[in-house]
């Protein structure tokens, strides 16, 4: 008679067990909730970044190799500020912070975030090696963007003097 009324409800321990799973369930879900929203953030900075890489790409798209006036004279820029760049070795160096746009104007509500132009002749039978300035048809633009200093994305491309 005990047995059958025992036997017809759950005993504390597997009331016990069952809590513990729910709440290993629950702490699981919480878990993976954070982590999806992490990466929602880090998907946004990704995104972000590629949008400031396409600036520099659309703003040096139509700018000739060397300079136009000094040709391979000078390796860098000729012209005193960044609105007079007319070629494409005059941004090597140059980091923005706050990012600027295609049309070279600052982007504010970018300010956490930086670009780094780095411009390097390569080697035309190999891009990845670097030679000396001016010394091939071929140059590598390199764009870094980090935000808060922390790099979050290189890209790079080439382009030819021809
Ligand atoms: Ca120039
Ligand atoms: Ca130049």
């Amino acid at each position: 008679m005990l047995n059958t009324r025992y036997q017809k409800g759950f005993t504390i321990i597997e009331v016990l067990f069952a809590i513990v799973l729910i709440g290993i369930a629950i702490a699981s879900l919480v878990a993976a909730n954070i982590s999806s929203t992490k990466a929602n953030a880090a998907g946004t900075n990704l995104s972000t970044a590629e949008f400031l890489v396409e600036q520099i790409k659309e703003l040096t798209a139509l700018l000739p190799v060397i300079d136009p006036q000094t040709g391979t004279d000078v390796f860098g820029p000729e012209e005193a500020v960044l609105a007079d760049y007319d070629d494409l070795d005059d941004f090597d160096g140059a980091s923005l912070s706050p990012p600027i746009n295609a049309n070279r104007e600052t982007m504010i509500e970018f300010t956490a975030f930086s670009q780094q132009i780095t411009v390097e002749n390569v080697n035309p039978a190999n891009f990845e090696q670097i030679v000396t300035d001016h010394s091939s048809y071929f140059v590598r633009v390199t764009v870094k963007v980090s935000m808060n200093s922390k790099e979050i994305s290189s890209t790079s491309w080439i382009r030819t003097r021809l």
